[in-house]
């Protein structure tokens, strides 16, 4: 599969000023020399060097299709590691669907979706951890996304766990050797040195898995759920949150009558405000099937703002009401409406952070801001730690855990060499499939399979 030269739209579907047209593989310059013509005479596109651009046209025979520039990449200085050249022509949806067919009929292929990245871990350029940021760093849609994708791109999660792995290599090795004496009862692996080893890759990996639940909010969006009883102030403060009227506001009871949803980033992260109907028990059908979906929301959300009147007195039965739906959701009191009276009542609660606001004449709306933030940890983690945001290096990294207590069980009841081997042997297994050391072909083109074509 390598040995065939892969082609590709780079750039985003559709019609725009410019489109790049990727060419990678061993025949890329004599492919690419049948259709391009360079203006400066001379030298051949195959005899230029790297990281030079040229300009040109694209010929179908005698005909000029376009003129455009040709970048030039040489092995293995290029992203896939392979002789590549990048096509910049006029972005018209007809010329690139063009070149892409001249470039097949001079004997490329089209590529799969992710082929290039593909290439790029086969051929050394970057580890399978990297590979997966590549896709997440074009998908990121906010700061903190943006920054842990490419935090992982430049290796943060591969090194960490390479450096591990490597250190337990080493030990198996050992362990491994005694096995191989096994008559002579030698010991070439210091238990004690093994325990701490082991002890410290447990303590890591445990931090790591810590951090998946905010790097997943971060990645995908926080989904916060507005809910409280009816004309409390939700739309409003969806509205201001939002900077604009999104939601329908009346001092009508059951305005809000279907789910209303947006984003916005606060320092970076993106949340996802649903708005709901009024949480009430009612005869009325309609707002009853609202008040369904107001629980469904609760359940998709990872932050519940509970919003109540300041003069509400009974809201201790209501915050009741709502905590039968609540999970593992962080839930967030909200009072608003406290213009309306100088002695708001007693909101003291023990269970979750209080916020006093007032959605209409905008105030107290940055101190709801922090909570959010407190709410999904933010303090908790520095810029430039290493958060897992991937389900599969969080699902390798529990099994990879897993095996560490086994290990350690086994250490502590004395387990003979080639049972602790065994479990050594999964740690290592499950640590190296992060980052592609070990992997199946199913799991690669799992991955690969769910880039854009042209990466
Ligand atoms: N005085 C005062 N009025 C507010 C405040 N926030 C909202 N209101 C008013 O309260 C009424 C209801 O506001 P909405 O935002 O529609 O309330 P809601 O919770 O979305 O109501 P439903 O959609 O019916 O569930 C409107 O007349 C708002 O102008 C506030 O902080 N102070
Ligand atoms: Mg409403």
């Amino acid at each position: 599969m390598l040995a065939d030269t892969i082609t590709a739209i780079a750039t985003a579907p559709g019609s725009g000023a410019i489109a790049v047209i990727r060419v990678s593989g061993e025949d890329t310059f004599k492919i690419v020399e049948k259709i391009f013509r360079p203006r400066a005479k001379g030298k051949k596109l195959s005899q230029q060097k790297g990281y030079t651009i040229h300009f040109g046209e694209i010929v179908d025979g005698d005909e000029v299709i376009d003129e455009v520039l040709v970048s030039v990449f040489r092995a293995p200085h290029s992203y896939t590691g392979e002789d590549s050249v990048e096509i910049s022509c006029h972005g018209s949806l007809y010329i690139q669907q063009k070149i892409i067919e001249l470039l097949v009929n001079a004997g490329a292929r089209v590529a799969q979706p992710g082929e290039f990245t593909l290439r790029a871990y086969l051929n050394g350029k970057m580890d399978l951890a990297q590979a997966e940021a590549v896709a997440d760093l074009i998908a990121a849609n906010s700061e903190a996304a943006r920054r842990v994708a490419f935090n992982q791109l430049r290796g943060g999660v591969s090194r960490e766990l390479r450096d591990l792995r490597q250190r337990l290599v080493d030990f198996a090795a050992l362990i491994e050797l005694e096995l191989d004496f096994a008559e002579e009862d030698v010991e070439f692996a210091d238990r004690s040195q093994l325990r701490d080893l082991i002890l410290q890759i447990k303590q890591r990996t445990e931090k790591l898995l810590s951090t998946f639940r905010y790097g997943n909010a971060i990645k995908s969006g926080i989904p916060v759920a507005i809910v409280g009883e009816p004309n409390v102030g939700k739309s409003t403060l969806l509205n201001l949150l939002l900077k604009e009227d999104r939601a329908i506001v009346s001092d009508i009871p059951g305005t809000t009558r279907d789910t209303i949803e947006d984003v916005i980033t606060i320092q970076g992260i993106l949340f996802r405000f649903i708005d709901t109907a009024g949480l009430r028990h009612t005869r009325d059908q309609i707002e009853a099937l609202g008040i369904e979906r107001t629980k469904q929301m609760i359940r998709k959300a990872q932050i519940v703002l509970f919003m109540i009147d300041a003069r509400d007195k009974d809201w201790r039965q209501k915050l009741t009401q709502i905590q039968e739906h609540i999970t593992d959701q962080k839930v967030i009191i909200v009072v608003n409406k406290i213009d309306l009276t100088d002695k708001p009542s007693d909101f003291d609660t023990a269970d979750y952070p209080v916020v006093f606001l007032s959605a209409k004449y905008h105030k107290n709306i940055e101190q709801l801001e922090q909570t959010l933030l407190e709410a999904i940890g933010y303090s908790q983690h520095a810029q430039d730690e290493v958060i897992l945001t991937n389900a599969r290096h969080y699902e390798a990294l529990r099994r990879a855990h897993e095996a560490i207590e086994r290990v350690i069980e086994g250490l502590d009841m004395g387990l003979s060499n080639d049972l602790l081997a065994e479990d050594v042997r999964q740690v290592m297994y499950y640590l190296g499939e992060i980052t592609g050391e070990i992997t199946a072909d199913e799991v690669l083109g799992n991955i690969f399979s769910r880039f854009c074509i042209g990466k």
